[in-house]
Formats: C-alpha cells, structure tokens, sequence
C-alpha cells in the first residue's frame, strides 16, 4: 500500500512539475507560483541584463518574482540566500552559480523539498539540478577567444587570462577547453604565461591587470571572459601612456564602447551573447519545469516565447542544457547599436 501511495506521489510529481502537491496543479496550469532568480554577485551590470530579461518574462506570466544578488562572487554568499529561499517555500530557483560542487547539498535539499531547480550562466554538478541554461556552446566560446588572441598576438607570444573568481563554473569550463585548442598546432607559438582572478569586481580586476603589466613585460595580450573584467583591465590599458598590450574577451556593449573606438583601441573587438535573453530563457525553463511541460530530460521540448522552440540537450559532461545563442562579435563598426541595448 505504502508502495502505491509513493508511486501515485511520483506520478502526481511528473504530472505537475516539481512540487508533489495537488493543490499547486492548479496554480502551475495558471503559471503563478514564486520563481527566485539568483545571480553571481551584486554590482556586475551583466547579471543585472539578466534578471531583467527573468523578471520580464516571470511578471508577464503572472509569477512572482525574486531576484537575489549576493553580496559577493562566494559559494557561501549563495548559499544563505538558498536556504532562506528553501525556508520561504518558493517554488522554483534558477541560480548562476560561483561554485560547481559547494552548492550541491543545498541545492539537492531544494529539489527534495519539490522545488524546480535550474541554473543559468554557470553550472553546478549534474545531480543537484534539473537542467542548465548554457548562454553559449562551452567549445564555440573558447575557440572564439583563441582565434581572437591568436589574431591579436600575431600568432605568436606572451598572453594572459583575467578570470572572475576562480571557483567559478562557467570561467573554468572556457579555460579548460581554450587550453585544449591551444593545443593544436595553430597555436604553438603562443605562450599563457599566467591566470589572474578578480572575482568580477572592479577594483580587484584593475590591479590584477596592473600585477600582470608589471610581472610580464612582453605581455601581448589579456583575454578577458568576464564582462567586468574586461572593462576593467581595458580602462587599465587605457590610462597607459605608453603600451601595446591588448585586451580581448567576453564583455558588455555598454561597458565597452570608450575602448573599441579609434586607432589606439585598447580593445579590437570582444564577444558575448544577449544577457536579456539568458535571462529570459531561464524564466522559461523556470516556468515549463513548474508547469511539468519540461522535466529537464533530454529530448524534452519547450516553448520560449519569441524566441521560439526549444529542445534540452545532453552536454560533453553527460548532463542536460539548453543552449541559447550563437556568440555576438562587436567592434568600432557596431557597437554604437548595442551598447544602447545592454
Ligand atoms: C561575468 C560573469 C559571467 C560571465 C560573463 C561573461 O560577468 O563571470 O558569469 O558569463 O562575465
């Protein structure tokens, strides 16, 4: 009998989303519940982008959404917010996490509590969530910065990473697989001399930069995968009197326009997807785990409003994501138009 009454509150789990109560049936088919998004850390313009796009999609829904920006780039700053999130009940997390392992006993107890669990931007081990939404494919990515300091570089020479923080998910999953296509013959004659982090704030980007102009005087280049990062070591390299150490990475429009203009551009042209639409995917898959449309398996479809239709994929890691966007080049020629967007 036991048995029976577990499986029928399996079935009633799959039929209804996360959460294995009857009466939130009801609610998930009218799309309201308390959806938390939870970003990096506060004071990065980026995640910002992103909970606009969540916030945007969540309201019109008629959900009831949360955003948390802990205080810093830290697992344990995430983890607070997480259990208090657990104790208030909310109905789905989507988190961009700073850790892939810390989290996972938090995130592991949301999920037991039947609360649907994504992540966004930055990933956590397969088992303590239900499925990543991955801003770009992890391969295209670190294969565009490699192209990108190889061309800046002249194929030849001394370059270094500015990291966020360096428990990062997301960080180290693009440097581990720039460090496999460096391996290629193409890219022999380049030297990664160092890898800083400054946990995507600005101060301590800033004087990371200046630690490597210092340490490497043959310096050619600093790829930067973090949008603060990257502003922050171009506003370095710009304050220079006399240098022709580049930057190159992941960064905002917004943040970026004063250094990708003119002769002297301390940053040639940079990358990134559309923040407002990460976030607006998440909300999605944050919204089909709820309904049950989605229960973050493989194959499984879902639709994304304007952005259309959406298939969950099996990742290199054997877990699940959707993958959201080919990555975006801006230059002198067009960023005029985005930096007006994000
Ligand atoms: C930073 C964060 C984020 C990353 C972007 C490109 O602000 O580290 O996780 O995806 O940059």
């Amino acid at each position: 009998m036991k048995s029976r009454i577990v499986a029928l509150g399996l079935i009633v789990m799959l039929l209804t989303g996360c959460s294995a109560s009857v009466e939130e049936t009801a609610a998930a088919e009218e799309y309201t519940g308390t959806y938390a998004f939870v970003t990096k850390s506060e004071g990065n313009t980026y995640n910002d982008r992103m909970a606009q796009g969540f916030q945007e999609v969540i309201e019109e829904a008629g959900g009831n959404c949360l955003i948390y920006n802990p205080e810093e780039a830290t697992a344990e700053a995430q983890i607070e917010v997480l259990q208090d999130l657990i104790m208030q009940g909310v109905d789905s997390i989507a988190v961009a996490a700073n850790d892939e392992d810390a989290l996972s006993s938090v995130l592991s107890e949301a999920m037991e509590q039947g609360i649907c669990v994504s992540t966004v931007d930055s990933d956590v081990s397969a088992d303590s969530r239900q499925v990543f939404v991955n801003q770009a494919d992890t391969g295209e990515v670190a294969r565009t910065l490699m192209e990108a300091v190889y061309e800046t570089t002249g194929g030849s020479g001394q370059w270094a990473i500015l990291s966020a923080s360096s428990q990062a998910t997301n960080q180290n999953a693009w440097i581990r697989a720039m460090r496999s296509v460096m391996e290629e013959e193409t890219y022999q004659d380049l030297r990664l001399v160092d890898i800083v982090y400054g946990n995507d704030e600005t101060e301590a980007s800033k004087e990371k930069t200046e630690e490597l102009l210092e340490n490497y005087p043959d310096l050619k280049v600093i790829c930067a995968p973090t949008v603060m990062g990257l502003a922050a070591a171009a506003e370095v390299l710009a304050g220079q009197e006399d240098t022709d150490v580049k930057v190159i990475g992941l960064g905002l429009p917004s943040l970026m326009s004063a250094y990708v203009r003119g002769d002297e551009a301390v940053c040639p042209y940079f990358y990134l997807w559309n923040p407002i639409e990460l976030g607006q995917m998440s909300a999605y898959v944050s919204l089909a785990l709820k309904e049950g449309t989605i229960t973050g398996t493989e194959g499984e479809t879902f639709e994304a409003g304007d952005m259309g239709s959406f298939q969950i994929q099996a990742n290199e890691e054997g877990a699940t994501e959707v993958v959201v966007a080919p990555l975006i080049r801006f230059d002198a020629e067009n960023i005029g138009v985005w930096e007006t967007l994000f």
